[in-house]
This record gives structure tokens, C-alpha cells and sequence, in this order.
């Protein structure tokens, strides 16, 4: 079935442009953006729309690890060609503290592996494919607004970059427009229900144009707080230091920000290569689960839903799940009329996204040390028993492994 405006287009000026489709999507991120690609390999029509421009979509940096089932739906989705060619498969991560550096073998403990190719290409690949298979994809849209999700006959209206007014009407809407979108409050709050947790801390990260100084990414526990050395590509590092939620960017100099790394993941025989930095930023720690997903004909779909803390890598991992989870269940109701998984949606993508919680919840907290005056030396001691323990016991070793790389799809 085309995507096809419905009427409205002769009509007076003040008619909107009235579109029609099966599942209208609000956002073009990696949750939006995924399930539009997997809904048409299904035979169903989506219309997407973002309140963004294109470049700036594209150039929005945040994740880089994708769990082994993610990198596979981006193959079913038909993006995997340029993953493969450019995204570096990695085994193993290295945990340390002073003095002591430890590598995981993730093949080892639980047979899989994890990718790391940046977010941003993620959403270029899936772009282009949208573009190019010319399937409706709306960019720079404002007013967004979701109506009557509790009837048979949704609809999302908008205004187009042009200043036109724009009426979708569908059988479903998703809303994949991530944590300060629309889609959420459209669940009336008497029946929303959310579960918080803000860190006392905060990521100050950084995109640098120097080779990575490791192969693999390193997590390291630090008196000072915690530092991450990760990668884009052989010659783009991104590197993060734990800073104080409150702390402003403009008082990280690139010196200061090299000389905490430089501290933080210090160890014997071992020197950080540093070089200019592209871009900097500070991203708060939190973790959020909203319920329900589901509200009449409205279904969420990643950071709408909920945010993990980004120590488990697990934010894009869960968009990911999430779309295949919506994509399979709206597939089986508008193709074959069967609404089972449908209803099923929240409970099943929520099971993963508790587990994901709790694993983000315990990376976090294992490696964040409390700094300045308040620091809780038993904490700390607590914090490097649990480093020691994670990477001498196979056992923890190994559960760690089967969470970083991610369950199964179907579990
Ligand atoms: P996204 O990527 O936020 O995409 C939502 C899209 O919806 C658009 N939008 C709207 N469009 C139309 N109308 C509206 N009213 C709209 N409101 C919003 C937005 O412009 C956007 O394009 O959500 P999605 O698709 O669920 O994907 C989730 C991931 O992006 C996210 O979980 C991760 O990137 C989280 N995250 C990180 N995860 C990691 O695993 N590692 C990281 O290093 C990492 N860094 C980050 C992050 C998230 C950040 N946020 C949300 C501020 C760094 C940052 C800064
Ligand atoms: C990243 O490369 O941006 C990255 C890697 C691992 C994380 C978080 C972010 O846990």
C-alpha cells in the first residue's frame, strides 16, 4: 500500500496537507528510524518525522557500542554493508584501578562479540536507505502533536519546515521522539507510572582526532572518578571523564581534560595519546523507566520509554530491541490481523529493559567512586572488592560478559 496524500492538497489555504499511512513515527533517531526500515522489509507503509534537520541528526554524537543482536538486525534491516566494513569487532574490554589493568575475554566467557561504530553512522546508513528506497521521511518538521490515540483512528499533526500545516492520519502511532519529545505525554499521567534514579555525577565526554592509545576500551576506577577510553575509527579516540553534574564545560579546558584522562587511566608501561579535540560535551547519569509503552494505539519505543546511564552502553541497544520488538508485533497485527504480540509489546520489551537497567545501574555504581568531601571510603573499598571479584571469578566475569553483549532478541 503507497503512502499517498488522502485529500487537502486543493483545498482552501487554510486546509492542512492531510497525509495517510499505516504506522506514523515520530522520530528519526535510531528507535524511529530502525523500525521504519524493519516495518517496510515487513510490507508495512510508516511516515517519519523529526523535528530536526538532517545534518544535525547526523552529526549528533553520543553511542558507539552495538551488542552483537543489534549489529544483526542492522543487517536484517539491510544496513549492515558499510558496519561491516568500517565497524571494528571487539572481543574484550579492559576493567582497571591503580595499578592494576584487567581484560575480559568476551568470546571466551560467553561466546560473543560487541561492535563499535558510532551512533551517527547508525542514522546516516539508516537515512539513506530511507531516502533511498523513497520512503517518506519528513526532517526540520515543529509542532508535533499526537491525537487521539484512544480511538481507531490516530493521528500526527505538524508544520512543515515550509509553514504548512500537516495532518497524518494512520492505524498506529509510535513514538520514538526520545526522552524531550511529545509521544510520552500523550499518555495521560493518572496512568503513567515512572521509576527515577539520578547519579550524582556526570560524563564529560570528548571526540578526539588521535589514534586510540588501546585496541579495546578500557573502564577505570580512579580515586579522582571514573575515566573511559573508547574509539570511532583508527584515528578518532572518544574518551570520558566522571565530573560533578554541575560542573560546566567552559571550565574544561582541552589541558584539563587530557591531564584527568592522563591521571585516571595511568598504568605502568602504558601512555594516552592526545591530540585535538572535535567536539566536548557533558551528559548527565540517570536512569528512567516509564509505564505503559502502550496506550490505545500509541507505542513507545527507546529513550521515550526510558534512559540507562551510559556506562553499560546499553541507551541504542535498547532502541534497537525495542523497534524489533514493535516491529514484529505491528507486522503481525496490520499484515496477518493478529493483535497478540501487539498486546504483549510493553510487558516484553520491559522485562529487557529492567534487565538493562539493573546492569547500567551496577556498572555505573561499581566504577563511580564518590569524590570531594563526602567520599565514602567504605564505598570505595565495596567499589574494588567488586572490581577484583569481576575479573578473577569466571563466573562474574562471565555474567558481566553476557550482559555487556546483550541477550538474545527473543529473551
Ligand atoms: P533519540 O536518539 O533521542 O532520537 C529521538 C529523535 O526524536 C526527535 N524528536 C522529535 N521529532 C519530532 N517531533 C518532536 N516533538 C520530537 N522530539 C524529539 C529527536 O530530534 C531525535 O532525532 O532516541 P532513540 O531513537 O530512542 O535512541 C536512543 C539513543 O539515542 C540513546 O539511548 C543513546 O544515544 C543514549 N546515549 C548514550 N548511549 C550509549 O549507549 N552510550 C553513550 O555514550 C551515550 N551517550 C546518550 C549519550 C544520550 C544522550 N542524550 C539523550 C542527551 C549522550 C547524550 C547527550
Ligand atoms: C562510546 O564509545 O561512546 C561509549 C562506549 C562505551 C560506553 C559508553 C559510551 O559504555
Amino acid at each position: 500500500m503507497a503512502t499517498a496524500p488522502a485529500s487537502g492538497s486543493h483545498g482552501p489555504m487554510v486546509s492542512p496537507r492531510v497525509l495517510r499511512t499505516q504506522v506514523g513515527i515520530i522520530g528519526a533517531g535510531p528507535a524511529g528510524l530502525l523500525l521504519a526500515r524493519l516495518l517496510s522489509r515487513r510490507g508495512v507503509d510508516a511516515v517519519v518525522v523529526e523535528n530536526r534537520s538532517r545534518a544535525y541528526v547526523e552529526a549528533r554524537v553520543r553511542a558507539g557500542v552495538l551488542e552483537h543482536s543489534t549489529v544483526e538486525l542492522l543487517e536484517e534491516a539491510g544496513v549492515g554493508e558499510r558496519l561491516h566494513r568500517e565497524g571494528l569487532r571487539h572481543d574484550g574490554v579492559h576493567l582497571q584501578w591503580p595499578g592494576e589493568r584487567h581484560r575480559l575475554d568476551f568470546v571466551d566467557l560467553c561466546g560473543r562479540s560487541v561492535w563499535v561504530y558510532g551512533q551517527t553512522e547508525v542514522v546516516k546508513d539508516l537515512i539513506a536507505a530511507r531516502l533511498a528506497a523513497g520512503e517518506p521521511l519528513l526532517f526540520d518538521v515543529r509542532d508535533t502533536a499526537v491525537h487521539d490515540v484512544t480511538g481507531d483512528r490516530p493521528r500526527i499533526t505538524w508544520t512543515d519546515a515550509d509553514g504548512t500545516a500537516a495532518e497524518l492520519h494512520c492505524d498506529v502511532v509510535a513514538g520514538c521522539d526520545g526522552f524531550h519529545g511529545v509521544s510520552r505525554h500523550a499518555v495521560p499521567a493518572a496512568l503513567r507510572r515512572t521509576w527515577e534514579r539520578t547519579y550524582p555525577y556526570a560524563w564529560l565526554g570528548i571526540l578526539a582526532d588521535v589514534a586510540p592509545s588501546t585496541d579495546e576500551l578500557i573502564y577505570a576506577w580512579h580515586p579522582d572518578g571514573f575515566a573511559l577510553h573508547s574509539l570511532r575509527s583508527p584515528s578518532v579516540s572518544r574518551l570520558y571523564v566522571q565530573v560533578d553534574p554541575d560542573e560546566r564545560i567552559e571550565d574544561w579546558p582541552d589541558e584539563r581534560i587530557w591531564e584527568a584522562l592522563a591521571r585516571r587511566l595511568a598504568t605502568p608501561g602504558w601512555t594516552l595519546r592526545t591530540g585535538p579535540v572535535r567536539e566536548k560535551g557533558i551528559t548527565p547519569m540517570r536512569s528512567v523507566v516509564t509505564e505503559p509503552m502502550r496506550h490505545g494505539r500509541l507505542f513507545l519505543a527507546g529513550d521515550s520509554a526510558h534512559i540507562v546511564p551510559p556506562t553499560g552502553a546499553k541507551g541504542l541497544n535498547l532502541a534497537a530491541a525495542d523497534a524489533w520488538l514493535l516491529a514484529e508485533a505491528l507486522a503481525a497485527a496490520l499484515v496477518d490481523g493478529d493483535e497478540r504480540l501487539l498486546d504483549g509489546y510493553g510487558e516484553r520489551a520491559l522485562r529487557r529493559v529492567w534487565r538493562a537497567t539493573h546492569f547500567s545501574w551496577w556498572m555505573t555504581s561499581m566504577l563511580h567512586p564518590a569524590t570531594g568531601p563526602g567520599a565514602d571510603a567504605f564505598d570505595r573499598e565495596l567499589q574494588l572488592a567488586q572490581l577484583r571479584y569481576v575479573t578473577s571469578s569466571r563466573a562474574a566475569a562471565a555474567s558481566l560478559a553476557e550482559n555487556y553483549t546483550g541477550l538474545a532478541l527473543d529473551r
